[in-house]
């Protein structure tokens, strides 16, 4: 099933701006599990999606859906078969949309976009901080893939952050990392400064889903009270990538259950409201 199919045919890879690539990737997760069933049920809940996002129509530029990653290796295997894919869109001016999977996948479309560009940041909605050197014994846990991207050289800002642990509050600190926690979010709103003055204006998006609150979005490995609104996500993503250009994103951590497919859909929805963010800042 491709992504969208009941409004828009599969689009050729030349022809598409959105490259959608499942990546069924589930190896570190720490307490439910089930992210390798996330991307199948993200494009078989975008069936019921309507061409129009509430604003435009984003399936208009061309939407691809490839086949899905090979995850059946270790995982630096894994990401090096999504960074080849990530790279190939990247250099045919696409802008590839992974479908999640376990959180630490991020690791590769950020890599292959740094591999030939150096001036972007990475904006990750996110009820933790993903901050951790290593987590149970792995440094590419889904609990430290925001170290890894931050070590690399690239600017972070995190939104709907909830859930964190004493180093990863000394690491915020140590590096000067920007955020907008969910608490903050939820007493004052988006601030009209919500971006640092010098963050880099070409942005890569990463979305867990789990940045939702819990009642929302309870089919995630790790749910969290106190999340972000449905508005509120779509809102600081738009807040987030105003006057800027978003080159590639990802959704992950979607872990679907059959009696849950409102969590299923609701994923869908937000990868296309995403895709929608990212045509209309092209
Ligand atoms: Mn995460």
């Amino acid at each position: 099933m491709h992504f969208l199919s009941s409004e828009f045919p599969q689009s050729s890879p030349e022809d598409a701006l959105f490259h959608i690539i499942p990546m069924p990737m589930e190896q570190t997760v720490s307490y439910g599990g089930g992210t390798a069933l996330g991307p199948e049920a993200i494009l078989d809940a975008s069936y019921q999606l309507e061409a129009y996002d509430g604003t435009s129509y984003p399936g208009e530029h061309g939407i691809h859906t490839m086949e899905a990653i090979d995850c059946s290796g270790d995982d630096e295997s894994c990401f090096l078969n999504l960074e080849a894919v990530c790279h190939s869109a990247y250099e045919a001016g696409k802008i590839p949309v992974t479908l999640g999977g376990e959180h630490s996948l991020s690791i590769a479309p950020v890599r292959a976009l740094h591999a030939t560009r150096q001036d972007f940041g990475v904006v990750q909605i996110d009820a933790h901080a993903d901050l951790r050197d290593t987590y149970e014994g792995s440094p590419n846990s889904h609990a430290c893939v925001m170290r890894r991207i931050h070590e690399l050289g690239i600017p972070i800002f995190q939104i709907g952050v909830r859930n964190l642990c004493k180093e990863e509050i000394d690491y915020r600190a140590a590096n000067n990392i920007a955020y907008l926690d969910a608490r903050e979010l939820s007493l004052h709103g988006i601030p009209s400064d919500l971006l640092p003055a010098d963050f880099p204006k070409n942005v890569y998006l990463t979305f867990d889903v789990d940045g939702l609150d819990a009642s929302l979005m309870p089919a995630t490995g790790t749910p969290e009270p106190g999340g972000l609104t449905w508005w509120q996500a779509l809102d600081t993503c738009e807040a987030a990538t105003k006057g800027r250009h978003v080159l590639g994103l990802d959704v992950v951590e979607l872990a679907p259950r059959p009696e849950l497919h409102s969590c299923s859909y609701t994923t869908a929805k937000l990868t296309y409201a995403l895709m929608g963010i990212a045509a209309r800042c092209l």
